[in-house]
Order: structure tokens, then C-alpha cells, then sequence
């Protein structure tokens, strides 16, 4: 076994989106292809003698072949640890729960989350900081302009290690350990809730059916749900991880999960539904034919959260992204702590929670998730539902209802156009930042518009800046539009409205969503022309 320097040839375009870097598989098996970013990451981070480096990925297609690769060049760079999860698997949740408590300098996320897998699908590459969290803006934009000039990568001539079975093994002075994948994550899970109050829910018959999609969430959720909380057998299904997600769309929504919204919706349906996604840091709630928003699923958990021993003390504070409905806002303001509102992306949260000033936070994509770790985690929210049902004794809809009853409807729906030619995404968004001096004041969908910006955030724990962060439109009731670019996509661009309006009247709470934001979609078709730009008379997916 030996070191070796090879020459490389610098790769366009490996700029990290929201959440890493993401792109089709067949980029990724370029030759060089991956190595370049890792080198380039590895040159961004420095001398790794004496730090540990965490390793693994949510089990999809390209994920053995990257891990190998990242071995080999973690040895050349002298890394004293790597951690890698068995079978080359961590969940993302899993990896920030590994890093935090095993003290690793960071970690190496393969995953391209919620995209579909297998040969014709997406990969993807994430590197976490020691916090346990995305690396934040700075880092990706420093990896960036470093994969533009790396001319070398340095990795280690050897064969594949074996990662199915726990030991150690050595490259170079590199000890790689093949760890657990499961138990660091469950410890963490134990700490937060009341296991004792779950299993006595089940043990009543409470039947929940879990869905993890073919994707990594399986193992965990067999071992939680399953195997510590004496769910029967069969609650968790899809729990096997495939390459290719079963050929099918690993993003927890009700237009993706449809056998999961069929199984809630029939006669027998079990008392809640639940699926998480490809890396299970998403998750979507559903109760007996009613899935409940990922925005009105932070508003109840930060509501109920003195509920949950791990948060029997109060909340520090609350954070959403900026397009996820403003139910959060309302709850915590009733409870008299601070709402902050970041740009899209968790790594936004990442310094919020380091500095205490938040405890929960969650955003409209299907995510949500706690200071405990420094992502988003899927089964983190099944739990904390769980636990708040068996100590209320309310369904997930009695529990949604009550909110709608005290702070009034968030109604809220966003439309996706996706695959339109970027040029085309380019200018829809030129025109309507160009517009948006004119607009305060106007009427629009029968309101005044009060505020038209494009949304900047400063961080108020270290004064970074991210601006362009999405354009608003906001009505004076606070009725919003709100469109932006998607990040995480991997073919053309992804066009995302998202529409907000507060509905107080509960005679009005059952109106269908698309019914009731409607004056809003017209709005949007006015200001953007929506369906010049993209070509489409109707959003590809609504969730
Ligand atoms: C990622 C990010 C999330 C973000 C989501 C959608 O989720 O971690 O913070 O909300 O993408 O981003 P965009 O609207 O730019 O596509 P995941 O689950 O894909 O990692």
C-alpha cells in the first residue's frame, strides 16, 4: 500500500446548492470526477493529523464506490480516525449524532436526500462541520473556488476495504473503523423522550404505519419503533434500504407517498401515518385522511413541547425558514419567546441553535428538528408525535385543529414547476426583482401590497449575509407569494411559489387549500408570468 499524487483537471461547475453538492450519477462516475471535490474539500480543511473523519451516506447507488474513494484519500491526507457506518450507511441525522458525540473534526454526508437513486438517478457529496451540522456558506464557497484549481489529488494506492461487517482496519497510519450505524442515533433518541409513555401507547393498540420509502430511514425506525418500543411487527414498511429506492420518489410528501396518503385515507386506516425520506432527515405526518402541513407540524410541536422530558424546561426560541408558513411565528409569540426567520437551507439554523438561541425549528419542505443535533431528522418527529399523543390522548388531527382553533389557519400550498431551461428560470426572477420597486402600494388580490423585496438575512450571531434569498410579495393582511429557485435539483431549474394566507374564520378551516389561495395563484401569474417563463399551465407538483 502507498501514497500516490495523481494529476487532475479542474471540473466546472461544483459549486454546492442548499444542501451540498448534487448532481446526476453519471456526473459523479466521471473519472475524477469525485475526487476532485474531495481534494478540493480536503485542501479547504487543512491539516488532519490527529482529527477523526466520519463517513457514510444513505445506501443509494455510488455510495460504496465514493465511500472507497473517500478512504483512500482520507488516508493520503493523514486523517488519524475515519468512522464509517456499516455497510457504508449513516442517515443524516445519524451522521450529525455520530459527529457531536464522538467529538469528529466533521463528516461526509453521500447523499443526494430526497432525489430519486440508482444509475440514471441523482448522487450527492455534503460535508458537516464539527457542530454536527452543514458546513455553512463560507466553507461551500471556499470548496467551490478550490475545485477550480485542483491540478493533484493525493489518495492512497489499495484494495477496497470490507464494509459489511464492524472491526478496524488500517490504511497507511489511518485507523478506519467500521461502527454501528444504529446505536449512536438511538442514544440520542432515548435521551429526549418518554419511551415508557410510547410503548404503553402501542401496548393500547395504537397502530401507526411508518413508511421509510426503501430509503435508510429503515433500520432506525426498525430498531426504535419496532424493536425498544414493542410496535407489532409491520409498522414500519418499505424499511429495506435499495440502491434505487424501489424505483421510486424517496420524498415524503403526499404526492410522492401516495400508497402511504391511500393506506390513511381507507376505512381501517391505522390512528397515524408517517414516511421519512431517501437520508430520513424529512418526514411527513399523517393522521386518519388528513396529512398535516410541515409548517402546522412545527407550530404543534413547539406548541405542545414542555410536553416532552427533553424539553420540559421551555424553548430557548424558534426558528422556520423563511417560506414556511408563519404558524410557528403565532405559537411563539403566544409563548413569549423569539421567532427567527433564515433563508432556505438547515445550515441556516446551524449557528442559531450552537449560540442557544433557538431550541426547535423546521422548514416547509418536510423538515423539522431540535438543538439535540445540527440537522433535520425524520424520525425525530415521529417520536415527538408520538409522545405527544400518548401524553394528550388527542389524534394528529385533534392536535392540528387545536392550533387552526387558537392562532387561525395557515393555509398553504407550494407550487413546483420543474425542469424549465435555466435561462428561462433566469429571467422570470430578472423581470420580477425588477419590478418590485413598483409593487408596494398596488393592489393586488384585492389588498395592497405592503412589502415587495427579495428576502436578505443577516445572521445575528457571526453578521454574515445571504441576500437574494427569495422574492416576496407580502398583502397587508400578510397573505404572502414568495418565489425562489430551488437548490437541491439536477436538471434544468426548479421554479418554487409558495403561498400563505391567514384564514381566522374556523367555519373556513376545511375550505380545500388550493381553493382558498387561489386569488393568490392568480397573483403570482400576474407579477411573474408564470406560464410565459415556464412553459406550463400548471405547477408539476403541489404539496
Ligand atoms: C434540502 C435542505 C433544506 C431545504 C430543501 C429544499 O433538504 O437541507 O434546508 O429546505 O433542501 O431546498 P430547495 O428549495 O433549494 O430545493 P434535503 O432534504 O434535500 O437535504
Amino acid at each position: 500500500m502507498k501514497r500516490v499524487t495523481r494529476p487532475a483537471t479542474p471540473f466546472e461547475g461544483q459549486r454546492p446548492g442548499t444542501s451540498g453538492l448534487r448532481k446526476k450519477v453519471s456526473v459523479f462516475q466521471q473519472p475524477g470526477y469525485l475526487e476532485n471535490f474531495v481534494q478540493a474539500l480536503f485542501n479547504v480543511l487543512g491539516d488532519a493529523s490527529g482529527k477523526t473523519l466520519v463517513v457514510g451516506g444513505d445506501g443509494r447507488y455510488y455510495n460504496r464506490v465514493a465511500i472507497q474513494t473517500i478512504l483512500r484519500m482520507a488516508a493520503a491526507h493523514g486523517y488519524a480516525r475515519v468512522l464509517v457506518g456499516q455497510g457504508g450507511i449513516l442517515s443524516t441525522p445519524a451522521m450529525s449524532a455520530v459527529i457531536r458525540r464522538r467529538a469528529a473534526s466533521g463528516g461526509i454526508v453521500l447523499s443526494a436526500s430526497h432525489n430519486p437513486g440508482g444509475p440514471s438517478g441523482d448522487f450527492g457529496i455534503k460535508y458537516n462541520i464539527a457542530n454536527g451540522g452543514p458546513a455553512p456558506e463560507s466553507v461551500t464557497e471556499a470548496i467551490y473556488l478550490r475545485s477550480r484549481e485542483v491540478h493533484e489529488v493525493h489518495t492512497v494506492d489499495s484494495p477496497d476495504l470490507p464494509l459489511d461487517a464492524l472491526g478496524t482496519h488500517r490504511l497507511l497510519d489511518t485507523q478506519i473503523e467500521i461502527i454501528d450505524p444504529v446505536a449512536d442515533y438511538c442514544a440520542v433518541q432515548r435521551a429526549l423522550f418518554d419511551f415508557d409513555a410510547i410503548r404503553a401507547l402501542f401496548a393500547r393498540g395504537f397502530r401507526l404505519r411508518l413508511d421509510t420509502m426503501w430509503a435508510v430511514g429503515g433500520p432506525y425506525a426498525k430498531a426504535l419503533i419496532e424493536g425498544e418500543l414493542g410496535a407489532p411487527a409491520g409498522t414500519v414498511v418499505n424499511a429495506t434500504p435499495r440502491e434505487d429506492f424501489g424505483d421510486l420518489h424517496p420524498d415524503p410528501n403526499p404526492v410522492n407517498a401516495t400508497d402511504l396518503i391511500a393506506h390513511m385515507a381507507a376505512a381501517d386506516a391505522p390512528d397515524m401515518g408517517a414516511a421519512t425520506d431517501g437520508d430520513a432527515d424529512r418526514n411527513m405526518i399523517v393522521g386518519r385522511n388528513f396529512a398535516v402541513s410541515p409548517s402546522d407540524s412545527l407550530a404543534v410541536l413547539a406548541a405542545h413541547a414542555t410536553r416532552i422530558p427533553g424539553y420540559a424546561a421551555g424553548l430557548a426560541g424558534v426558528a422556520r425558514s423563511m417560506p414556511t408558513s408563519t404558524a410557528v411565528d403565532r405559537v411563539a409569540a403566544k409563548l413569549g419567546i423569539a421567532c427567527y426567520e433564515t433563508p432556505t437551507g438547515w445550515k441556516f439554523f446551524g449557528n442559531l441553535l450552537d449560540a442557544g438561541k433557538v431550541t426547535l425549528c423546521g422548514e416547509e419542505s418536510y423538515g423539522t428538528g431540535s438543538n439535540h443535533i445540527r440537522e433535520k431528522d425524520g424520525l425525530w418527529a415521529v417520536l415527538f408525535w408520538l409522545n405527544l399523543i400518548a401524553v394528550t390522548g388527542k389524534s394528529v388531527e385533534q392536535l392540528v385543529r387545536a392550533l387552526w382553533a387558537e392562532h387561525g389557519r395557515c393555509v398553504y400550498s407550494r407550487h413546483d414547476y420543474e425542469g424549465i431551461p435555466t435561462a428561462q428560470a433566469d429571467a422570470l426572477m430578472r423581470d420580477l426583482r425588477a419590478a418590485l420597486p413598483g409593487l408596494p402600494g398596488t393592489v393586488l388580490a384585492g389588498e395592497p401590497v405592503a412589502i415587495a423585496d427579495d428576502f436578505a438575512y443577516t445572521d445575528p450571531t457571526d453578521g454574515s449575509i445571504s441576500s437574494k434569498q427569495g422574492v416576496r410579495i407580502i398583502l397587508r393582511s400578510g397573505s404572502r407569494v414568495v418565489f425562489r429557485l430551488s437548490g437541491t435539483g439536477t436538471e434544468g431549474a426548479t421554479l418554487r411559489i409558495y403561498l400563505e394566507r391567514h384564514e381566522p374564520d374556523p367555519s373556513r378551516h376545511d375550505l380545500p387549500a388550493q381553493q382558498a389561495l387561489a386569488p393568490l395563484v392568480a397573483l403570482a401569474e400576474q407579477v411573474a408570468r408564470v406560464r410565459h417563463f415556464t412553459g406550463m399551465d400548471t405547477p408539476s407538483v403541489m404539496t
